[in-house]
């Protein structure tokens, strides 16, 4: 697992040189963010069960059909695999954003993710739709707790987005 200063100094250290002006820069805009990253996480962490009760309850109402026989939220089981599925990828996006790295994800989270739901037959695509959906409330919140520039924010939700949609070729 790893963050921003760790992947930093891996790299310079494997090929045994200084941190030069390029690591200065990353580990300033790093530490530039710092706070921001520190109050998303703090925001995420206060708010998290009713971040995933409501984007589950929205994605319900954009993708009604999951909970119809046959859907994939059907039955109390599958609709509370559903949830705490969201809710693992709201927790390991609050890693990844203090991290400023997106390693943990990859390592816990999505190596094997799509997978698993192929195998299973949860579907991608409303999947895909609940972490937006997160990402977008956690937006709102982090922006109302004063927070300017939240474009942070999107890297954990996309990332995770964009590794659970790639297509076998
Ligand atoms: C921390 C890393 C981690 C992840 C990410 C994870 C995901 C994960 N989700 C699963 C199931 C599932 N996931 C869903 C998810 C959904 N159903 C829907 O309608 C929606 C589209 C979607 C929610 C947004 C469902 C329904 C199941 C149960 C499928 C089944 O057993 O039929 C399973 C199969 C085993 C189980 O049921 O627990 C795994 C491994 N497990 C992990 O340890």
């Amino acid at each position: 697992m790893r963050d921003v200063i760790t992947n930093l100094i891996k790299n310079y250290d494997g090929t045994g040189r200084y941190l030069d002006r390029n690591a200065m820069d990353s580990l300033k805009s790093y530490f530039e963010t710092g706070t921001a990253r520190v109050v998303a996480a703090t925001t995420i962490n206060a708010n998290a069960a009713s971040i995933v009760k409501q984007a589950g309850l929205q994605l319900f109402e954009d993708v009604p059909e999951l909970l119809l026989p046959g859907g994939y939220a059907y039955t109390t089981r599958r609709y509370a695999a559903c949830l705490r599925d969201m809710d693992y990828y709201l927790r390991y996006a609050s890693y990844a954003l203090v991290a400023g790295d997106m390693d943990v994800l990859d390592e816990r989270v999505l190596q094997g993710l799509r997978e698993t739901y192929n195998s299973l037959g949860v579907p991608i695509a409303p999947t895909v739709r609940g972490v937006q959906i997160m990402k977008d409330m956690v937006k709102n919140m982090v922006t109302e707790a004063g927070v300017n520039d939240t474009s942070f924010v999107d890297q954990p939700f996309d990332h995770i987005t964009r590794e659970l949609s790639e297509q076998d070729i």
